[in-house]
């Protein structure tokens, strides 16, 4: 179970008038601490979303707001003049000291956002609508970017979607064996070794380096509510230098099954190909006019990649004693590393298939 914070005695640290009213814990993220928080403003309560971030896997704060704070600058310069702009990209709070992050007592780092009204977020896709507009959303936010000027940003985690290193890891997780749960994960440690050959594949590849979200899981786009659109990319700790094809890959991952990330009957988790059409689509749509042929060409083996490299992740975790994922019960990270599984399996199903329609798509 994860700790309680303070989060109302931090969010009084930030510029919001009126009074506080209440915070009580938000959203499914597995490493940062979000808060909803409520304040009385005249006559009317107004939502901010309040978050501590974790320290321990985020070791600079400030860098990673430093990053932030540029890339909503960036976006919110960009949609200036579309309507509802305020409602298309995350606006900070500034805290009391005028700093975009406040740090309290305990040492925890506290950042505020106001709250998008009228829009959502989902766990789990439901519709082929959805899994479009996911993708352009996020294409566009890569599009958006690219004409961020330097510096580069801060690699607030270095070597995130390095596969290789991610294995490595693995492999060391397995020959320590801290926890003695190698044997009950037998079979995802043979599925995870059979499968080595392909870490490398996107890092040489030579694809060129752009500014990338690379948690593009389908929770972190907010839906509009009356219009059903992608109005809202949020949770930016992890945008940094990266490849366009971990955030494709990851879309891959979290929006072409209809089962949760954790899900324990295998049987629902699979790869629904009018999912992943509509994903190629929509992110074509927004990204299509600046990636490269190398790109494109990768689209649909960036899906077995990413959900190989979060497999690895998941089932490095349970090895080494659920140290960096927070869990739930028991297994928790065993049974989210059999979905990754489960789900590479339906990949390998319809592989050819997928190419066929990326080698068409973006013709
Ligand atoms: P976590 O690391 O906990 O996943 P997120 O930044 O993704 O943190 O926020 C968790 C959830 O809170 C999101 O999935 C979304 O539903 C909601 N959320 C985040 N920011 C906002 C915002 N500014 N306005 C409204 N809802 C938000
Ligand atoms: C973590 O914080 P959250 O839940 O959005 C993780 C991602 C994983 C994801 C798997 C910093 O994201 O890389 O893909 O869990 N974030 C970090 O659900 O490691
Ligand atoms: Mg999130």
């Amino acid at each position: 179970m994860s700790k309680e914070y303070d989060a109302g005695a931090a969010a009084r640290q930030f510029q919001i008038d009126g009074e506080y009213i209440s915070a009580a814990r938000y959203g499914s993220g597995h490493i940062n601490d979000t808060y909803c928080a409520v304040f009385r403003q005249g006559g009317a309560e107004m939502r901010f979303i309040i978050q501590r971030i974790n320290h321990s896997i985020f070791n600079n704060p400030s860098a990673l707001m430093e990053n932030v704070q540029r890339v909503t600058a960036h976006l919110a310069a960009q949609v200036a003049d579309e309507p509802d702009s305020d409602r298309r990209v995350l606006t900070l709070i500034p805290a009391r000291d005028g700093r975009s992050w406040h740090v309290d007592a305990e040492g925890s780092h506290w950042r505020v956002y106001r709250f998008i009204e009228r829009a959502r977020t989902f766990d789990a896709v439901e519709t082929t609508e959805q899994a479009f507009q996911a993708a352009r959303a996020f294409g566009r936010f890569q599009q958006l970017l690219s004409s961020l000027s330097a510096p580069r940003l801060h690699d607030t985690i270095p070597g995130f979607h390095n596969t290789p290193r991610r294995f490595a890891a693995l492999e060391q997780a397995i020959a320590a064996d801290v926890a003695g749960r190698a044997k009950p994960a037998a079979k995802e440690i043979e599925f995870a070794l059979a499968r080595k050959s392909i870490s490398g594949v996107l890092l040489q590849a030579n694809l060129p380096e752009r500014v990338t979200h690379n948690d593009t899981k389908f929770s972190n786009v907010l839906m509009d509510e009356t219009t059903g659109e992608g109005i809202c990319v949020v949770d930016l700790d992890t945008v940094m230098p990266g490849l366009a094809l971990y955030d494709f890959g990851d879309m891959v991952r979290t929006t072409t099954s209809p089962a949760m990330e954790d899900e324990r009957d295998l049987s629902r988790v699979t790869m629904q190909f009018p999912m992943f059409e509509a994903l190629v689509r929509g992110y074509l749509e927004s990204a299509g006019g600046f990636l490269t042929k190398e790109e494109k060409q990768l689209l649909a083996f960036s899906g077995k990649l990413i959900t190989f490299e979060q497999g690895v992740r998941f089932l490095g975790d349970y090895l080494a004693g659920d140290t960096y994922y927070k869990v739930h019960r028991e297994g928790h990270n065993l049974d989210r590393c059999r979905t990754q599984f489960k789900l590479i399996q339906s990949i390998e199903e319809q592989e050819e298939k997928m190419e066929r329609l990326v080698k068409t798509a973006s013709h």
